[in-house]
């Protein structure tokens, strides 16, 4: 068995950790959220079907607060990225500040090859006052004081991110392409199909919890629009149809402007998704023929450790 790989979600109490836990990985949706309790235990999900042994757990707030450093040892030996997550729904930054250096401190000098990655979280494009705007700067500017204090040497960058748009999406799928090993192979085994079947834009996304592994351009409006395309395909196809039907599944779905969203199903863990211009989808048949030479590139991938 290979090693597992554990991608951690940390944070002080209410930031929202297990609301983008049950939401970006385990299929809930935002309004099951709001009446979370408070998490006593740490939670793991398995991201299924690529080949490695990747979950994604959320540490409660109360264990960071109370941290055993013994216990957090194991853990972080097999981390490959922590997501510390701050809310925007605060007054002041100290107290998250010096929870986040003092974790990230420890975090690195176990393992220095773990990537960190820094959400403001809660955070709403509506209303948007000059208050919020500055927030990202300031809270990127106390970040990097509060790690060069105890002479941590990562980069500070947070990402905006809330449960009620695409950004966890975004994120997370982003955050796959780096730590997930064989995504730079996927990424050419589509651009070589793209070569021969030509599309705006096109993603292979990773069925369970809708996130990206490979893509041709990283276009987050246009992700947005074929995830929702995807999750409309899903809920007829798992309405109306058996899984080995879902497993040979294809549609082509007309937009109001014109284009076509085209989507294969790859895997029972895997969907092609594209973004197909006026006058690309004519020629279909040449897609449906091409496929079958993706799919067989990336079933050898999914097959081979
Ligand atoms: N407005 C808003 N509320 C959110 C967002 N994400 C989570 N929440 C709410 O924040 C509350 C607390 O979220 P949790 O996910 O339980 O927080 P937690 O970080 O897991 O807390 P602990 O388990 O105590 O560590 C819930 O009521 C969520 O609905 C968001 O993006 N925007
Ligand atoms: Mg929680």
């Amino acid at each position: 068995m290979g090693k597992r790989q554990l991608i951690l979600l940390v944070g002080l109490p209410y930031v929202g950790k297990s609301s983008i836990h049950r939401i970006v990985f385990g299929k809930k949706t935002p309004g099951e959220t709001s009446n979370l309790k408070p998490t006593l235990h740490i939670q793991k999900i398995k991201i299924e079907g690529l080949s490695g042994f990747m979950e994604v757990w959320d540490i409660p707030g109360s264990i960071l607060m109370e941290m055993d450093e013994n216990i957090m040892r194991e853990i972080l030996e097999e981390t490959i990225s922590v997501v510390y997550v701050f809310t925007c729904q605060t007054q002041s930054f100290s107290e998250q500040m010096n929870y986040m250096s003092a974790f990230i401190g420890l975090a690195h000098s176990i393992n220095d090859k773990i990537i960190f990655e820094f959400l403001l979280h809660k955070w709403s494009s509506e209303g948007i006052t000059d208050d919020k705007i500055n927030m990202k700067t300031d809270v990127e500017t106390l970040g990097k004081k509060a790690l060069l204090n105890k002479n941590i040497n990562i980069d500070f960058n947070v990402t905006l991110t809330s449960i009620y748009d695409n950004s966890l999406y975004s994120f997370f799928s982003s955050l796959l392409n780096i730590v997930y090993i064989k995504s730079s192979v996927f990424n050419q085994l589509l651009e070589n199909y793209v070569e021969k079947c030509p599309a705006n834009d096109a993603f292979l996304i990773h069925i369970p919890t809708r996130l990206y592994i490979a893509s041709t351009k990283e276009s987050s409006s246009s992700y947005g629009f074929c995830k929702e395309a995807f999750n409309f395909f899903i809920d007829v196809f798992s309405t109306y149809s058996s899984e080995q039907q879902l497993e040979e599944g294809k549609t082509m779905i007309q937009c109001d402007n014109h284009s076509h969203v085209y989507l294969k199903v790859v895997s029972p863990y895997l969907c092609l998704v594209m973004l197909l211009g006026d006058t690309q989808e004519r020629d279909i048949g040449l897609y449906d023929y091409n496929f079958t030479i993706l799919q067989k590139g990336i079933q050898e991938l999914l097959g081979s450790n």
